[in-house]
Order: structure tokens, then sequence, then C-alpha cells
């Protein structure tokens, strides 16, 4: 399998975010991709390669205009007003405030711009999220070339952000970018499945009210976990994308059985739906170990999981999403990924 590496990824560098009250270590940092790398690269995986650069086109294809504008320049508009550290929201325009008036306010525009103050928006956050998402339509190709499987070795994460805006330690969403890319490639039906620890949000409202993207999560309950505003099974899509939308959300604590279980009906779901191509949302914050999360996966059930992704039989894409245990995610990673190629 081949992995297409961002290596602007270590632009991005958070030293800290919020948590209870004060400032902690970030969570989202570039050691995690480094692990993943030279996992990878002592592996027999398959080679790595950079990305190639499609432009800003296929990013403006699932996110707002006015979005790109904002994040493409928000590091320099922070600098312009003496911000030091990263920046984050503090402000957000909740019920019975408008959300449909772009302020001149810099700090205005962070809150309209963003769900949460978790995210530090950082100098490089930009450019790192950018060639992400090039990665992604990179990795795109390759399988649309006629590779049955590629992944794709990047941060900052992406299924938390929506069509207009960041969070979740997300900027731009590189699942919905390589889905609508690959509808505007000639596919028509295009599934996502999103396995990471966290409701995939983002990926789920921009397409919620279509057809021809079916959008499946496995995840924490968000009655207590986040992104705890979306992901309830209740959710199934609106308008033509009615019974085009599908959540497994899973008490914090789960067992692997339940979480097997979950999965095996998810993928029930997709295979009823017949997609021209699978991507998934490769977190691995389900794992046992991670630092944020409640589930209880490992080695062995990762390689479980490859395998059944094989067996769905699809092309596949995988992109990085989520994973805190840092020196354990690329072990964690690579046993999907060799599950999959073992379960051929
Ligand atoms: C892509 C992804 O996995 N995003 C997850 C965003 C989670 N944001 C909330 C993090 C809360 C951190 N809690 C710290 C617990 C320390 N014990
Ligand atoms: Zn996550």
């Amino acid at each position: 399998m081949k992995t297409v590496y961002n290596d602007k990824h270590v632009q991005h560098a958070a030293s800290h975010e919020f948590f209870r009250g004060r400032l902690v270590p970030a969570f989202e940092i570039p050691a995690r991709a480094d692990y993943v790398l030279h996992t990878l690269q002592a592996s027999d995986l398959g080679p790595i390669m950079a990305p190639q650069d499609q432009g800003l086109q296929a990013l403006a294809r699932v996110h707002a205009p006015a979005y790109l504008d904002f994040l493409s320049g928000a590091w320099g508009e922070w600098q312009r007003l003496g911000g030091e550290g990263d920046a984050f929201p503090a402000v957000w325009p909740v019920r019975s405030l408008r959300a449909d008036v772009l302020p001149q306010s810099f700090a205005a525009r962070m809150g309209l711009f963003s769900m949460d103050s978790g995210t530090p928006l950082t100098a490089g956050a930009w450019p790192a999220a950018y060639w992400g998402a090039q990665c992604s339509l990179t990795g795109l190709d390759l399988v649309l070339a006629g590779e049955r499987s590629a992944y794709v070795l990047s941060r900052p994460p992406g299924h938390h952000a929506g069509a207009d805006f960041f969070g979740g330690y997300c900027f731009v969403n590189n699942a919905a970018v390589a889905a609508q890319a690959a509808l505007d490639r000639g596919l028509k039906k295009v599934a996502i499945l999103d396995v990471d620890y966290h409701h995939g949000n983002g990926t789920q409202a921009i397409f919620y009210e279509r057809a021809d993207v079916f959008f499946a999560s496995i995840h924490g309950d968000p009655m207590t976990e986040y992104p705890f505003f979306l992901g309830h099974a209740d959710e199934t899509g609106a308008g033509a994308g009615l019974g085009f939308n599908a959540n497994f959300p899973l008490p914090a604590g789960a067992s692997n059985a339940l979480w097997f279980e979950r999965l095996d009906a998810a993928l029930a779901r997709l295979q009823a739906y017949a997609p021209e191509l699978l991507i998934v949302s490769l977190g691995v914050d389900t794992y046992g170990g991670d630092p944020i999360s409640h589930f209880h996966l490992d080695r062995p059930e990762f390689a479980r999981l490859g395998q059944r992704l094989q067996r769905f039989g699809a092309p596949t894409l995988f992109l990085q999403e989520g994973g805190y245990a840092t020196e354990a995610i690329g072990h964690n990673v690579l046993a999907v990924l060799r599950g999959f190629e073992s379960g051929a």
C-alpha cells in the first residue's frame, strides 16, 4: 500500500490547549505523525510519496470561500494585532446572535468560523491543512488509477471541520474534500466510514442532505463525549440525503465486542449502498491507551478492523484522523493497514 505523506505538518505545532481552566500541553502534536512515519519507514508496507499540488479549488468545493479566505489569512492578521502565541476564539454567535454578517473584528471572525476553544490556530495551521488536503487528493488519484488502497499520513486531522468552521483540532475536512473530488471525477456513490473515537460532525454536516455520499460513524456517545452536539443515532440525513447518514454511538468504556458489532452494522449499511469508493476516516484514538478517549481497541483489534475493511471489497482511501497515544499511533495504524493487506 502506498502512503502519501504531508511533510508540511510540522509547521502546525501548538504548544498548549485549554483544559479545566488551565493551559495543558497540546495533544495534537507533530510527534504524532513523526512516529507514524518512522513506523511505516521501518515496515514493508510500501513506498511513501509526496503530494501533488492541485490548488485551492478542491477545498472550495466543500468549504465556504469566506472561511478559506479567513483561514489562509488568519495568522497574518493575528500577528498584525500583536497576538502572542497561538490564537484561540473566545466568543461565538450562538442562538439569537447573528452569524449572517461577516464582522471586521478578528476576534469576532475567529468565533464565527470555529466551534470550540480547544483548537489552537498556529502559524502553520493553514499550510499544514492545505497540504493535508492535497495529500488526500493525491491519495484519491492513486486509488482512482487502480490501486486497491492508499493511506494518507497527515495532520492536522479533518473530520470535525465543517463547511465554514474549524474545531476539534481540525481545519480542512480532508475526507469531505476527497469524497467531493471523487464525485467531481465522475464517481456516483462514495461512502465515508468514520472510525475515530469522536463523531465526525463536520463530514456528516457537509453531506447531510445528499445521497451521493453515505456517511457512517462509530463513536463515543455525544451525550458525554466530544463533539457533544452531533452524532446521535436519530440523525439519518435530511431531504435528498434522508437515509444516507448512519450513526452508531457507543457509551464511553464500551467493550471491543460491542464496537465490532457496530462496525458490522455500519458496514452492512454501506454494503447495501454499494459505493464505488470507501473513504475511511482513520482515527486510532479508539486505542485502550489513548489519553483523551475511552474505548479499548488494541493491536489485534486494529488488525481485525483492517481485515474487515478489506473484505468490504471497495477501493479504499485511508485518511489519518485522531489518535493521541503518541508513541503507539504508528503501530496502531500499521496494524490496520497490514490487516487490510493480509485480509485479501
Ligand atoms: C480529530 C480528533 O480526534 N479531535 C478530538 C478533539 C477533542 N477535543 C477535546 C479534547 C479534550 C481533552 N481532554 C483532556 C483530558 C485530559 N485527561
Ligand atoms: Zn478523535
